[in-house]
């Protein structure tokens, strides 16, 4: 399926889910942000946020990109910063995120890897914890590790954790509204994945 892209975004995508309503926000200006995932086996490594931006919420490792770094730099400098780990990381996709009321973009590129040296370790802001990514099945009760918990995560983020689990690459946008008590709702979201050249 095609459609038109939301402002921000570029490539050769294919839509994979959108919905909300409104004008997209216009923006003048991006910050740039990395977000790191470990997948390995049937599990995902995700980080709860102590402190800061996001506090209280499960997000995989990352934060602002340094002057002079690449954002490989960056992401693997926060993933072993904030999770004590090291990891080669691959770019997986990127999440335009614009929040009413804030004049520029958060420029989120995610990473993911499938292998990692060092053990997880928390940190003063991240507390490292393993959740499962396998398909539910009758004796998920047995499961040695919980399921991820999207409850506890970024509006937005089930539409595109599961496409980093299968490998997809992405593209999105996600527009957001802060509710009074601090909760950033999507209003208006898009997210497409990344159609290869080869
Ligand atoms: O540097 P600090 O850890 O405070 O950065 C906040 C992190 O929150 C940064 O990695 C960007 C990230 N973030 C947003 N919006 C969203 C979102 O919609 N989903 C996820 N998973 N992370 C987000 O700013």
């Amino acid at each position: 399926m095609t459609s038109i892209l939301p402002p921000g975004l570029e490539g050769n995508l294919v839509e994979h889910v959108q919905g909300g309503v409104g004008d997209w926000l216009p923006f003048d200006q991006k910050r740039f942000y990395t977000n790191a995932f470990i997948i390995q086996d049937d599990k995902i490594l995700l980080g709860f946020k102590k402190r800061g931006f996001g506090i209280n919420k499960y997000n995989g490792f990352g934060g602002k990109v340094e002057p002079g770094e690449t954002l490989t730099e960056a992401a693997m400098r926060e993933l072993k910063e904030e999770a004590g780990i090291d990891a080669p990381l691959e770019h997986a996709g990127s999440l335009l995120f614009m929040a009413k009321g804030v004049e520029w973009a958060f420029q989120i590129e995610i990473f993911s890897a499938r292998t990692y040296s060092g053990t997880p370790t928390e940190s003063d802001e991240m507390r490292p914890e393993w959740f499962s990514i396998a398909s539910p099945t009758a004796s998920d009760a047995d499961a040695i590790v919980p399921p991820i918990p999207y409850k506890t995560m970024w509006d937005g983020d089930d539409r595109w954790l599961p496409l980093i689990v299968q490998g997809r690459k992405f593209v999105g946008r996600v527009d957001s509204v802060m509710q009074d008590d601090g909760e950033f709702v999507m209003a208006r979201h898009w997210f497409g994945t990344v159609i290869s050249d080869n």
